[in-house]
């Protein structure tokens, strides 16, 4: 091995150590879009069958010991049902991760949840907040995320500016609940389910809710969230410069919110995210929560997960091997092919030899698809829940 190679195997080894992402219970569920539902036999049915998808991701990945929840999906019974995920936690050898409240599917929040025109729905809203807070604090996860739907589909139809204070009420009173190992995390969209205006739209918008709701508030970046041709890594270095990051939902986008698996429309972007990520200092980098937020409609779903799992850190074993003091040097000197070159070398590398020796040193299949396949897991369960599939018509829980 040449000097620089060992130096890329120490880089990657280090880099993947400490790279974990969340995957998403309801990633593992069956899906569909307005126009239908395909069902797949394999699609977990239950919550404890969301935790055993998750086990055999993190198995063959060794990076997603944790999973995403969907109050409402997953914990329909509320602060009721969390003895029982404590038990799926042991069996499964998987802890909760973020608590994800939902303030969209209830027929009261037509015209919205923290932001709606009526002080009783939004109290509604609020008690749904304060109970995910409370599931957060029992489950010893420290992630509340908050999407909020709300918005408008016609102009003149709202009032933006009222919608404002009403937000700002309800996320300060919510912060106000949690714990000191508790953070909130305000993601942002910018249209879909409401089409003229999203009342957290960006993530200016986030951030200044983040702020005035209090100092464990911060900002969740979602990547398909945004316009075609945002600089989503700009964003990002500047969420970092402000310590207001508090992490990303990862998926890809060709058009709209695609649900689409990292990367697979665009890697060298999630690169820079991260190249942006591994530049920050520790402490700005202390705390950032990656996690997967996909909706696999024709893709298997374990196969997609592990998929995503890999691709994530493969790209981050890529930025990992960017030489950041040349390139501070280039940047300094404004050599811009030459910093351009260096920049991209990195991405150009195939890891995949690296981070496979990495899997083999940590004990873990070389091959996770491969292993997948070979494992027989998704002919298994596909059998096992294929019955309860073909009646079911639900969508995400
Ligand atoms: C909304 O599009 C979103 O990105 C939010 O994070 C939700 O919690 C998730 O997808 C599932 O609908
Ligand atoms: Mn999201």
């Amino acid at each position: 091995m040449s000097v620089n190679s060992v130096l890329d195997a120490e880089r990657v080894w280090a880099a993947l150590d400490g790279f974990q992402i969340e995957v998403p219970s309801w990633g593992f569920a069956n899906t569909g879009t307005r126009f239908g539902k395909f069902l797949q036999s394999g699609a977990a049915t239950s919550i404890e069958e969301k935790f055993a998808d998750t086990a055999e991701v993190n198995a063959l990945t060794g990076a997603s010991p944790t999973v995403a929840l969907h109050v409402l999906w997953d914990l329909p019974g509320g602060l009721a049902d969390v003895p029982a995920i404590q038990a799926l936690e042991k069996k499964y050898g998987i802890k909760s991760g973020s608590i994800n409240p939902n303030l969209f599917q209830e027929a009261e929040y037509k015209y919205g949840s923290i932001a709606n025109p009526s002080a009783e729905i939004r109290a509604m809203a609020l008690a749904h907040l304060l109970d995910s807070v409370a599931i957060g604090r029992k489950l010893g996860s420290r992630d509340v995320s908050l999407w909020i739907a709300d918005g408008s589909n016609y102009p003149g139809t709202q009032s933006i500016r009222k919608r404002i204070g009403w937000m700002e009420e309800v996320l300060s009173a919510t912060h106000a609940a949690l714990s000191d190992d508790q953070r909130m995390l305000v993601e942002y969209k910018p249209f879909e389910p409401a089409f003229y205006h999203t009342d957290i739209a960006d993530w200016g918008m986030a951030l200044e809710l983040a702020r005035r709701a209090g100092p464990r508030a911060q900002v969740l970046v979602d990547t398909g969230h945004h316009y075609q041709g945002t600089n989503i890594e700009q964003i990002v270095a500047w969420l970092l410069h402000l310590g207001a990051l508090g992490g990303f939902h990862f998926n890809d986008r060709k058009y709209a919110d695609d649900d689409l698996t990292l990367g697979s429309i665009d890697p060298y972007q999630v690169f820079r995210i991260f190249h942006e990520i591994l530049s920050a200092d520790s402490a700005e980098q202390a705390g950032i929560a990656f996690m997967i937020d996909q909706s696999h409609n024709l893709k298997g779903k374990v196969e997609a997960m592990v998929q995503s799992v890999v691709t994530a850190q493969e790209l981050y074993a890529k930025a990992a091997l960017v030489d950041r003091a040349t390139l501070a040097d280039l940047q300094q000197q404004c050599r811009l092919v030459e910093a351009e070159e260096c920049f991209r070398s990195a991405f150009w590398q195939d890891v995949r030899p690296l981070v496979r020796d990495w899997r083999q040193s940590r004990g873990l299949p070389t091959e996770p698809l491969k292993a997948l396949a070979d494992s027989g897991y998704v002919q298994r369960i596909s059998q096992e829940r294929g019955s309860k599939n073909a009646r079911s018509v639900s969508s995400y829980a």
